[in-house]
């Protein structure tokens, strides 16, 4: 994807995000989308109508990110279809890819970023979606509709969206203005010793990548290389890698500052509210999450997951989602249901100034074994 292309994008988030702040958290969307189906329209369980004569199975696995998905949702989904959904977590899109080349089986329904979703298009990891069994996708935002790695699409519903940066303990440091903070360790400091960062090959140079002020999505080795030592320099003051729990150790006070995810810190905060969310000066990254079915299901999971998929596109339910996870919506059902206290606030969808910041990570061929031989490098280094 070329990086024009990556600027469009984020333009047209911004221009989605700005007319949904002069409307006052009313979707720009005309007329408004209704979910297709309500509560009070869904069958029952029992009287759920076969597609093409195919029975949805009664039991599927989603593999997602951890503290992602309200289980709510699940037991809800349950009761109204009678279909269980079992979720195992892993940790970063690299896991996650290659747990899916490596030909695992049992998934039904999978959670990638962007970057991930091209490579896995262009590997055939991905069953296309029947469209006649999600009609909820009507309720997505057209910017949302028309993604770059999926145009119309044809393969993943966007989960979510948010940015990458730097959440910090606001009683024991002031914000952090710029990435030097982990790239130029102070022993010093009362985060020295208390910091984590992500454990994500693509987030890991980026955040060194932006510091440096290069592209996150570069080739060039030189680059990587300054990359690399940058990060292997900042394991001074690391406590670790950790992309599964860096929000609890923040808000219990083990850890004082985490790269991260923003609503992950928005939770944290929920629990502490000392902890704050920033995208140092330098800038970050922008993503979003999607919910894909992998390749090689059987039709009734298949079937079973289109209808998950469906579920969690109704208003009501993207609304909880975002409620759980405090994450923006790419749906302006949930949205309008969400209203402008949530839509309204800058730390999940953030301000102009902030969006012009954040880059996207895009997918960089042959060059991704560089980015993870050097990660491997970066981890195993003393
Ligand atoms: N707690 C789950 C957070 C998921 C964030 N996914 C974003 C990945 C961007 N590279």
């Amino acid at each position: 994807m070329e990086r024009n292309a990556n600027l469009l994008w984020i333009a047209l988030i911004l221009i989605a995000s700005l007319l949904l702040a002069a409307c006052g958290g009313t979707p720009a969307q005309t007329p408004a989308p209704q979910p297709a189906a309500t509560e009070a329209s869904q069958p029952a369980a029992t009287e759920e109508p076969a597609a093409g004569g195919v029975e949805p199975a009664k039991q599927i696995v989603i593999y997602n990110w951890s503290e992602y998905m309200d289980p709510e949702i699940y037991t809800l989904f349950e009761e109204e279809f009678g279909i269980k959904v079992v979720e195992d977590n892993f940790s970063n899109n690299e896991e996650l890819l290659a747990k899916l080349q490596g030909g695992a089986t049992g998934y039904a329904l999978i959670v990638p970023s962007d970057y991930t979703v091209s490579i896995m298009i262009e590997e055939g990891l991905l069953e296309q979606l029947d469209h006649n069994n999600i009609p909820n996708l009507a309720n997505l935002t057209p910017t949302f509709r028309e993604v770059p790695y999926d145009p119309g699409n044809v393969y993943c519903a966007p989960y979510d969206w948010g940015s990458t940066g730097l959440g910090y303990n606001s009683a024991e440091m002031d914000a952090p203005a710029s990435w030097s903070i982990l790239f130029e360790p102070d022993p010093e400091a009362p985060f020295f010793g208390r910091t984590t960062m992500l454990d994500d090959t693509r987030e890991g140079f980026a955040a060194a990548l932006v510091y440096l002020g290069y592209s996150v999505n570069t080739t060039d080795e030189a680059q990587l290389n300054e990359a690399k030592d940058l990060l292997i320099k900042a394991k001074a003051g690391l406590a670790g890698y950790d992309s599964d729990t860096f929000e609890n150790l923040l808000a219990s006070g083990e850890n004082l500052l985490a790269h991260g995810w923003n609503g992950d810190f928005l939770i944290a905060q929920e629990e502490n509210a000392d902890i704050s969310y920033v995208v140092p000066e330098e800038g970050g990254v922008i993503w979003v999450d999607n919910i894909c079915i992998p390749k090689g299901v059987s039709p009734e999971e298949k079937l079973a997951a289109e209808m998950f998929i469906d579920f969690i596109l109704r208003g009501d339910i993207g609304a909880m989602l975002s409620e759980f996870n405090y994450y923006a919506s790419p749906n302006s059902a949930a949205e309008e249901i969400l209203g402008e206290e949530f839509t309204g606030d800058p730390a999940v969808y953030p301000p102009e100034e902030v969006m012009s910041r954040l880059q996207f990570i895009e997918p960089v061929g042959e060059a991704e074994s560089i980015f993870q031989r050097l990660w491997d490098e970066v981890k195993s280094a003393q």
